[in-house]
């Protein structure tokens, strides 16, 4: 299954236009299946590995259709004469391996979830306010979470949950450099958190190796900054700002809205120059959604591998946890975050962005041993 077909398919220029990704309706994979069930399935051509294993689909929600992946084939075939004109395409988006992101393998029989640790350096972050502000004490608390077996650290200096208010980039600047430059020294894999462009630049000079956009390099001179790097970057959906994203947030459909909205940044990552294997997507939980658009987008969540890229989600101790257990307290929410998380994995996310490191490798673990799957 980490061998499938079209695993080149990367390589082709049409599978590298999101354009030709938005096509009507959207698909979904469903009938998600692991372990060696997935592979004799995969053998027999009745399921797709998704997003290159080790999970895989026997089915597809189609529009109001639910097609079996051996119909579909035969649907994507008949495309040549005059069928479903994109849909082999979108196929091959669905199913093909995902490049590494910063070295870190994320697609193929072995491969696993990984966990991006949230470290935050502000006074005024929703669930850990302030607990390690300055640089020294947020660089001991980052070295804690890679030896809990945080695979990145996600370093941030401004906060962006809802309501939130804009710093300066300098403040922004001495929160964050002194601990990407440490973490990086000690050979961590760093994302910086950030949206702008000026941040990004210095963070990527003191070693981090991917950029994490909460606007998805929308920014003036943000994606010019990628561009110029070598960097990966995650791009996560956001309507309107941290300050305003709230107020009365609505769309056609979420999830579609979301997606083509995505399909737009990766294609203006394209033309600034930024490849397709440098390129994670984020629909970004919480920002700018109600809680039914969370649950919308949870639920649905497969359908953001149909852009061919690699898929990150951030839930952990989100309000819409708070909701659906009646949890206030965002450090009380770990329960409800740890299953966001399996529920996650279980669609095929390949990094999930947490506070609960060690927590949640011990949620996964087990999760994948009950799933059948090998590591
Ligand atoms: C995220 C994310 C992020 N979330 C990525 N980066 C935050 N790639 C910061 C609430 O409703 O999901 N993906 N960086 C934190 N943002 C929020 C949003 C925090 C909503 C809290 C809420 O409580």
């Amino acid at each position: 299954m980490n061998e499938i077909k079209g695993a080149s398919a990367v390589q082709r220029e049409p599978f590298f236009d999101p354009r030709q990704m938005r096509g009507r309706p959207g698909l979904e994979p469903t009938g998600v299946v692991a372990g060696p069930v997935a592979l004799a399935l995969c053998e027999a051509g009745q399921a797709l590995a998704l997003a290159g294993g080790p999970l895989a689909f026997t089915h597809m929600r189609f529009g109001n259709e639910l097609l079996a992946v051996a119909d579909l084939r035969r649907r994507a075939e008949q495309a040549d004469m005059g069928g479903d004109e994109n849909l082999a395409l979108r196929l091959e988006a669905l199913s093909c391996p995902r490049a590494p992101l910063a070295g870190l393998a994320l697609s193929g029989r072995g491969a696993r979830t990984r966990i991006m640790g949230v470290c935050n350096v502000t006074p005024d972050s929703f669930s850990d306010g302030g607990d390690h502000a300055d640089p020294g004490a947020a660089v001991t608390f980052a070295r804690r979470m890679a030896e809990a077996g945080a695979d990145i650290i996600d370093v941030g200096g401004e906060s962006t949950r809802p309501g939130a208010l804009p710093v300066s980039h300098t403040e922004e600047l001495d929160r964050v450099l002194p601990v990407v430059e440490a973490l990086a020294a000690n050979g961590l894999t760093v994302s910086i958190d950030t949206r702008h462009a000026d941040v990004m630049r210095a963070a990527i000079a003191a070693g981090a190796t991917i950029v994490n956009d909460v606007a998805a390099l929308t920014e003036p001179g943000a994606l010019e900054a990628v561009a110029q790097s070598n960097v990966s970057v995650i791009l996560m959906h956001m309507r309107g700002t941290p300050e305003t994203m709230q107020a009365r947030p609505a769309y056609e459909d979420v999830v579609q809205d979301v997606f083509d909205w995505l399909a737009d940044r990766v294609q203006a990552c394209h033309i600034a120059g930024i490849s397709h294997d440098r390129i994670v997507i984020d629909p970004g939980f919480g920002f700018g959604k109600t809680v039914e658009h969370n649950a919308a987008l949870l639920a649905q969540l497969a359908r953001f591998h149909g852009l061919g890229c690699a898929l990150a989600v951030g839930l952990s101790r989100k309000s819409f946890i708070g909701a659906w257990t009646s949890e206030k307290d965002p450090k009380a929410r770990l329960p409800g975050s740890l299953a966001a998380a399996i529920s996650a994995a279980a669609r095929g996310a390949q990094i999930v962005r947490v506070h609960d490191v060690a927590q949640t490798r011990a949620a996964l673990a087990v999760w994948r041993k009950g799933a059948g799957l090998s590591v």
